[in-house]
């Protein structure tokens, strides 16, 4: 099985990405996983940090001579920026006059800030919004880089095309094909399957930065090539689409996750929501006329394409304060702002196609384990070989 931390402050010296589970002998594509870290930075309504940083994984342990070794891999990204925080992001003593620099008292509604500084007992919110920062994320594109390259191994692979900016949103009823997603894999602007609709996103975001304000978004990931049988539907922490909707609830600023057409068919009726069942006697293999649910049928993944959606808010840091209360004096006041972003939908969608492929490399290797990728593979085939033998 796949597991993975990460640690690090938004301005301190560096991520740190720590990945257990890979088996050995794995070729590590680094430049694909770099070129991951890029297309996270990537998406119109970035703010000036983007162009500070320059991502790239330096490879600190498991893996030798351009394969993994099976052992933990320990990867790190530096911060760019960190010479500017070196003194206010100190992990040593400071004086009191550079403690006080860039400290945040006046919490922003929707935030960690006012939560986090009461749970840990903190008088200066820069102690919880340094690590609740979305810049975590970039250790997680480093690890579900690696899952993807592992998944690739195996013929899974993984996009995403942002479906909503705001109310500009593609036709419900997009089925958009995987050359659509090829085409737009590093697109730096919204990431939208449609030219049209892109140039409304991008006017969205436009408006809102005039405001002052900031605005959310749908994004929708795609694996395809995944097997039948990933998740089980014996236990409630067992079953997949539980497991994904956890990975991608946990991606900033997300709010809800739809499996396939979940949210549509609450609506529906069980004739319209329902994917049909039909056999492929050249191919051996059972196959739906439909995939509204998402390719996951009782928590097991049922061979067609795995699809899920997030949803997320607009991002709380405004220009265009709201307001709030300061943390020390009690008194109401504007919620401060800090330099940010006012759209993150397009860098979310590469972020939530890493958190999938760190599910289903965890559940691929529940399944097939292996220490080495051949022995995966053995048993991989052999599993394959059960079904087209069923
Ligand atoms: C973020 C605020 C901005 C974003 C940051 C997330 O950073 P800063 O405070 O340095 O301007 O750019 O995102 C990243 C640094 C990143 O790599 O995604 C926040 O408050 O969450």
């Amino acid at each position: 099985m796949l597991s993975f931390r990460t640690a690090g402050e938004s301005h301190g010296a560096a991520l740190i990405a720590h990945v257990e589970g890979i088996p050995a002998h794995l070729p590590v594509d680094f430049d694909f996983i770099d070129n991951e870290l890029k297309r996270r930075q990537g998406g119109y309504g970035r703010g000036g940090r983007m162009k500070i940083e320059k991502d790239h994984v330096r490879f600190l342990s498991g893996v030798r001579h351009g394969k993994s070794l099976g052992s933990p891999i320990a990867m790190m990204i530096e911060n760019r920026d960190w010479p500017n925080w070196e003194e206010i992001m100190s992990v040593r003593e400071v004086a009191s006059d550079v403690s006080a620099k860039r400290r945040l008292t006046r919490p922003r509604p929707g935030h960690t800030d006012l939560a986090g500084s009461l749970k840990y007992d903190h008088k200066d919110a820069r102690n919880i919004l340094e690590r609740s920062s979305a810049r975590e994320t970039a250790a997680r594109v480093a690890c579900g880089g690696l899952a993807k390259v592992f998944l690739r191994y195996f013929g899974i692979e993984i996009l995403s095309h942002t479906t909503a900016i705001g109310e500009v949103r593609v036709p419900p009823d997009l089925g958009v094909s995987w050359e659509q997603l090829e085409a737009i894999r590093d697109d730096e602007v919204v990431r939208c399957v449609l030219p049209d609709v892109a140039r409304e996103m991008v006017r969205e975001i436009e408006n809102a930065q005039k405001d002052g304000d900031t605005i959310g978004g749908t994004f929708e990931v795609i694996a395809r090539g995944v097997p039948l049988g990933l998740g089980s539907h014996t236990g409630w922490n067992t079953r997949l689409d539980g497991r994904l909707a956890q990975a991608i609830m946990c991606v900033n600023a997300v709010k809800a996750v739809e499996i396939g057409d979940g949210v549509r068919i609450a609506y529906d009726r069980g004739s319209r929501a329902h994917d049909e069942i039909a056999y492929n006697a050249g191919q051996r293999r059972f196959y739906h006329l439909s995939n509204r649910a998402g390719g996951i049928e009782g928590g097991i993944t049922n061979g067609e394409d795995v699809r899920v959606v997030g949803y997320l808010k607009p991002i709380p840091t405004l220009k265009k304060a709201l307001r709030s209360v300061d943390m020390i004096s009690k008194e109401p006041f504007l919620a401060q702002h800090e330099r940010s972003d006012t759209c993150t939908v397009p860098a979310a969608g590469v972020i939530g196609e890493s958190m999938v492929a760190l599910v289903l490399a965890d559940a691929f290797l529940e399944k097939f384990a292996g220490d080495s990728v051949d022995e995966t593979k053995r048993n991989y085939e052999g599993y394959l070989k059960q079904l087209q033998d069923y």
